[in-house]
């Protein structure tokens, strides 16, 4: 009798154990989440000098990724600094090219901001769709 309450007792006890372990996990998730900033490309943001990226500004912290996705039909990019700044594209850039072009609808993009500052970005093919990010 008093082994079989023991026995209850352990069991208990490790149930709990592992429920505590996989609410954690659950934190974790949560705080990965948290961590990703969401912008849209809008669509129709071809024709677009203001909002064709959405929101606009995006304020994040320091170590915060953002994540843009094209919902537009266009080939867009998302390249560091201004039209025809000589080091666009410098801090980062999606390109016109490879794995993370944003060919068409549903490509994404993502880039870790590491350091403080205002970052200035925009469509290499359509200069006039520009954007920022602010981290602090
Ligand atoms: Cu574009």
């Amino acid at each position: 009798m008093q082994n079989k309450s023991l026995y209850f007792t352990v069991s208990l006890v490790a149930i709990m154990g592992l429920m505590a372990i996989s609410m954690q996990g659950n934190f974790d998730t949560v705080f990965a989440q948290g961590d990703k900033v969401a912008v849209s490309i809008v669509n129709g943001s071809s024709t677009m000098s203001e909002n064709g990226y959405d929101p606009d500004p995006v304020q994040v912290t320091i170590g915060q990724t953002v994540v843009w996705t094209n919902d537009d039909v266009a080939f867009h990019t998302v390249t560091s600094g201004l039209p025809g700044d000589p080091d666009a594209g410098a801090q980062f850039d999606s390109g016109l090219e490879g794995p993370t072009a944003l060919t068409g609808q549903g490509k994404t993009y993502e880039h870790t901001f590491d350091t403080a500052g205002e970052f200035d970005y925009h469509c290499a093919l359509h200069p006039a769709l520009v954007g920022k990010i602010i981290v602090t």
